[in-house]
């Protein structure tokens, strides 16, 4: 059967107009941040002859845990302003080999590129929520610029640094009850920066990472999106009220579990008080 265009599937416009947004956000400067999605083998086959592999690319940990998944990816060192205009050279579709230490490269990543730098931390993340949630598709990592600001002037302690975002926006304890968690400064790229994440990643779907930027993860692109730039929203009014001067008033904890009530949704657990 003739296959479809790839450049029309609905995961790849969805890759093109969030990268479009990032960047226009000005959270992914230069080559920064990185994407990956989740495929079903069915949302591949419509496009790609699966059993045609362009190349194989070795990587450097073993994922076995997601042998046979697809995933497509954004490459390393490519520009997220580029993606709309040349997306088969800025991002590629992979499937994982039995050994989990090669990938099976499909389409895209064109001119010898190869996946994100990040792999390591999106893949171990990928694994971790997967495991508390069957529906978990994307992760998403950007230089959100008032969170990674926050990340020189606020107490890294998790507890203090989610009920800081949560007293910033009403809507943050709805879409974050969990909080966020930070894992310490450490080298991006590595397997263990991507062990630490993806441990924090079992627990809460923002981790934060200092002096760098934030991970996000969920089940779809608007989720995974919304749920960065709600955090990211909290962060810029944080940073708009130390400049005007200070809190004079916040919402309470009394609110806030009049919210959570509302909304019902369940607080991390001791973040609040009575
Ligand atoms: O890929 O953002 O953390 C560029 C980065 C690395
Ligand atoms: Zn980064």
């Amino acid at each position: 059967m003739k296959k479809l265009d790839i450049l029309t599937a609905p995961y790849v416009q969805e890759m093109m107009e969030t990268t479009a947004n990032l960047y226009r956000l000005g959270w992914d400067e230069r080559n920064g941040g990185n994407v990956s999605y989740l495929l079903d083998e069915k949302d591949v086959t419509p496009f790609l002859d699966v059993n045609k592999v362009v190349r194989q690319i070795p990587m450097i940990f073993d994922a076995s845990a997601l042998k046979g998944r697809y995933f497509i990816v954004t490459g390393s060192g490519k520009y997220f302003k580029n993606v709309e205009k040349a997306p088969a050279e800025n991002m590629g579709i992979i499937r994982i080999c039995e050994d989990g230490k090669t990938l099976d490269l499909l389409w895209g990543l064109e001119n010898d590129a190869v996946p994100t730098s990040e792999l390591p931390s999106h893949l171990m993340s990928h694994i971790a929520r997967l495991a508390v949630d069957p529906k978990h598709r994307i992760v998403m990592h950007n230089h959100a610029s008032h969170l990674l600001a926050m990340t020189f002037t606020h107490e890294l302690d998790e507890k203090a640094f989610t009920r800081t975002l949560w007293q910033m926006c009403t809507e943050c304890l709805v879409v974050f009850p969990e909080g966020i968690s930070i894992i310490p400064w450490m080298v991006p790229g590595t397997n263990e920066i991507g062990e630490a994440t993806a441990a924090k990643m079992k627990e809460t779907r923002l981790v934060l990472w200092p002096q760098h930027g934030v991970y996000g993860a969920g089940e779809t692109m608007d989720e995974v999106f919304g749920l960065i730039e709600t955090a990211e929203k909290a962060a810029k009014v944080y940073t708009y009220v130390q400049a005007q001067g200070g809190v004079k008033q916040t919402i309470t904890d009394e609110n806030l579990w009049a919210l959570a009530n509302a909304f019902g949704v369940t607080p991390h657990p001791g973040y609040l008080g009575k």
